[in-house]
């Protein structure tokens, strides 16, 4: 079953700007851009929320950024796995990506060779999740259940997240 953090926060908007800031990764822009599209879209498909990338992060409801070790929020992180992302809940905003991890990015990451690689889209559909008001999920095969190894690809979601975000949005 799903869960939503204390109290339910949730966005009143219903159409959200989000900043991709790409400096601390060495993953092209092109590729950030869509695979974040790709993240937003399994959402939007499912709620009445809309998604639309800026490029001004001034002017922008969600933050996303790459960053290594202890960044400024009390939430440092911690090298290659643990730690591969985190968000905070409505209407915070901010998604940081631990810049340290063996990212893959638009490839196919079952199919790596390193064997801590992991799928920036499975992360980034989780940690959207976070960003819309969802906790986790008692469901395996949830995309908010709080288990992913590294070299998977989950990028869909279950009917547990649909669930969860149309009680939301
Ligand atoms: N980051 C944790 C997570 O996103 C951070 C976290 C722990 C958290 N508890 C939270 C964020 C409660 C919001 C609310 O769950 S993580 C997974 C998963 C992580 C974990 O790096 O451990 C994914 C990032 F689900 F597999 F465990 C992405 Cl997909
Ligand atoms: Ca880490
Ligand atoms: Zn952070
Ligand atoms: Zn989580």
């Amino acid at each position: 079953l799903f869960s939503y953090f204390p109290g339910s926060p949730l966005w009143s908007k219903r159409t959200l700007k989000y900043a991709i800031a790409t400096s601390e990764t060495s993953i092209d822009r092109a590729t950030l851009t869509q695979v974040f599209a790709r993240a937003f879209a399994r959402w939007s498909e499912v709620t009445t929320l809309n998604f639309a990338e800026t490029a001004s992060a001034a002017d922008a409801d969600i933050t996303i950024g790459f960053h290594a070790g202890d960044h400024g929020d009390g939430e440092s992180f911690d090298g290659p796995l643990g730690t591969l992302a985190h968000a905070f809940s409505p209407t915070n905003g901010r998604l940081h990506l631990d810049a340290t991890e063996a990212w893959v990015a638009g490839g196919d990451v079952t199919r790596a060779s390193s064997d801590v690689a992991v799928d920036l889209e499975s992360v980034a559909v989780h940690e959207i999740g976070h960003i819309l008001g969802l906790g986790h999920s008692s469901v395996p095969d949830s995309i908010m259940y709080p288990t992913l190894t590294s070299r998977t690809k989950k990028v869909n979601l279950a009917a547990d997240d649909v669930q969860g975000i149309q009680g939301l949005y």
